[in-house]
């Protein structure tokens, strides 16, 4: 199984843009241009429908080597044995989700600024998120932040992997990795690229060029 450390493009599964019928040819497809690692994400799913979604997907991705992320929903990372959560700044503490997910699990927050970062880290995420970048039509409702902090946060936390997230494209991928990131999440550039999988090794290949 890869090491969270050496997760560098972290792909998501939405179903706000993949409808469950596709999800295992889309996830295969992000697995073949070697994403690192990936979420599974749901904002209207039930307990049971991730379950279900996530019993599909895990083989893949075990198969792969590389962790599954369950969003928002600790018990079905518990349930299905999942490598990990990811959860936002309104769900709870990370011991809770830790609890549920299971011993070893992988426990991520979300957070939107660099005191949200601190606080993220201090509380024991395993990694963050930080973002919104940018605006995105898939976090529409959270105001972007910009790339300033990105230095700050990895100066204050230089050993917890840190994910920028938030409208990053193959446009703006050198200079988000200019400003400072080592790590993204990038969801809608990948899911709606005619070839997900080129898409995949693209961005990979531009994140090798950074180290
Ligand atoms: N979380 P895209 S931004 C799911 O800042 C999500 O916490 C964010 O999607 C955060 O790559 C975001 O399409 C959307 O912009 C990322």
């Amino acid at each position: 199984m890869r090491a969270l450390a050496d997760c560098r493009l972290y792909g998501i599964l939405d179903t706000g843009y993949i409808p469950p019928r596709q999800a295992v040819s889309v996830v295969q497809a992000m697995l073949d241009g070697g994403i690192d690692i990936l979420q599974l994400r749901s904002k209207s799913a039930s307990h049971d429908q991730m379950v279900s979604l996530g019993e599909k997907i895990l083989p893949l991705t075990r198969a792969a080597g590389i962790p599954l992320i369950i969003n928002d929903h600790p018990a079905v990372a518990g349930e299905i044995e999942a490598e990990g959560v990811h959860i936002g700044q309104d769900d709870g503490s990370l011991e809770e989700a830790r609890l549920l997910a299971g011993d070893g699990a992988i426990v991520g927050r979300s957070t939107h600024s660099v005191a949200q970062a601190r606080a993220a880290v201090a509380e024991g995420a395993d990694y963050i998120g930080f973002g919104p970048l940018f605006a995105t039509p898939t976090k529409p409702d959270y105001p972007p932040i910009g790339t300033a902090d990105i230095r700050v946060v990895h100066e204050e936390h230089p050993t917890v992997p840190i994910f920028c997230i938030g409208g990053i494209t193959p446009g703006n991928l050198a200079a988000v990795l200019a400003a400072g990131a080592r790590r993204v999440v990038i969801v809608s550039a990948i899911l709606q690229a005619p070839d997900v999988a080129a898409m995949v090794a693209g961005l990979k290949k531009t994140l090798a060029g950074t180290p």
